[in-house]
């Protein structure tokens, strides 16, 4: 091996074949429940993805934009706070606002490690490779697992920053997010810090256009679950015959996007033996996304033993990065 030429380092939890089981286990479940979900993971395989990315994109779609102007600001504090020498990212997607992280613990410190997190094997492999070029000398240990099921599989060892960026918290339900929370502190050590993106609380058409777009890339990203279930299982759902929908929540403090059935429809999952009616006008819901206000997030993670050291708001409360570490 060339020297300061590393090589990419995967270690997968999550196996075709898990990842199968799961897809069958929540199809099963979701789709007999009275009111008939599926979780938002799904969204992501390759097509997936890469409407994510072109989400995100959107002039409608201001929390990237938002924590990319955070992270451009503040990342060479972030960095001081936490001197961490590696940086674990759950959830990380194209690792692209990443780059601000990892260029600012560089200048600040001795960065050795890059530990990109997610359940999209492929998408995951060419990011991790992207970064290993731009950032040669960089250790990049990427790990193929669920970050509801898998956060005792983060490498150990150093002085970690553990990122939560995106607003994905806000994708896990109240009850999941309590435990998520929990898990990850169990695994942090005395010294690790914690950075969470969340989106806030703001005027509701906003938040509902950022999930409606007239060009429909989000409408596409959420019929692609059905394309997903469809490949995955032998289902014969037509996507057309769906609605994208994304409603506010006010009570919950989430947006909801869900698929709604045009017309009475009537679906075979073929690898589940399963046939699922919807009557016209049902829902599917395929994701939530809750939005925070800085005191909820704070209590919340208090009540997970964490301790906020900063928070850094956006435009007036548009969005929020928050670093804690674990109360010991
Ligand atoms: N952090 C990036 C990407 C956000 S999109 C950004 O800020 O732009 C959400 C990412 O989380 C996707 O890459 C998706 O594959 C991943 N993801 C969703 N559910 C997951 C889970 N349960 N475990 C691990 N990764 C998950
Ligand atoms: C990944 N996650 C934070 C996005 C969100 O805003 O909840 C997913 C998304 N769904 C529709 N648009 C974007």
């Amino acid at each position: 091996m060339t020297p300061g030429k590393a090589a990419l380092i995967v270690d997968v939890h999550l196996s075709a074949r898990d990842l199968r089981a799961a897809l069958e286990d929540d199809v099963r479940t979701g789709l007999s429940a009275p009111e008939k979900h599926i979780p938002p993971l799904w969204f992501y395989d390759e097509v997936g993805s890469g409407l994510f990315e072109e989400i995100t994109h959107l002039d409608e779609y201001y929390p990237t934009r938002a924590e990319r102007r955070l992270l451009t600001v503040f990342a060479p504090a972030i960095a001081e706070l936490a001197g961490a020498d590696t940086l674990v990212e759950l959830g990380a997607g194209a690792c692209d606002k990443t780059r601000l992280l990892l260029s600012a613990m560089q200048a600040h410190g001795p960065l050795r490690r890059y530990v990109p997190f997610d359940v999209s094997d492929e998408f995951l492999r060419a990011a991790a490779t992207g970064i290993l070029e731009e950032f040669p000398d960089l250790g990049v240990r990427a790990v193929v697992g669920d970050f509801g099921r898998h956060l005792d599989r983060i490498p150990t060892g150093g002085q970690r920053l553990v990122a939560f960026l995106g607003g994905t918290i806000g994708n896990l339900t109240p009850m999941q997010r309590r435990r998520f929370f929990f898990d990850l502190n169990c695994t942090m050590g005395a010294n690790d810090h914690f950075l969470i993106g969340t989106d806030l609380v703001k005027d509701t058409r906003r938040i509902v256009a950022a999930y409606d777009d007239p060009g429909g890339v989000t409408a596409a990203f959420n019929r692609n679950v059905l394309l997903v279930i469809n490949r995955e299982l032998g289902a014969d759902f037509d996507p057309a015959q769906f609605d994208h929908v994304a409603l506010w929540n006010a009570a919950e403090q989430w947006i909801e996007m869900r698929l709604r059935a045009r017309s009475r429809q009537l679906v075979r999952v073929r690898d589940l033996d399963m046939d699922v009616v919807f009557e016209a006008g049902e829902d599917l819901l395929t994701e939530i996304s809750a939005k925070f206000t800085p005191e909820r997030l704070e209590r919340e993670l208090e009540r997970a033993d964490f301790v906020v050291d900063a928070m850094w708001g956006a435009d007036e409360g548009e969005y929020l990065l928050t670093l804690a570490h674990p109360y010991c």
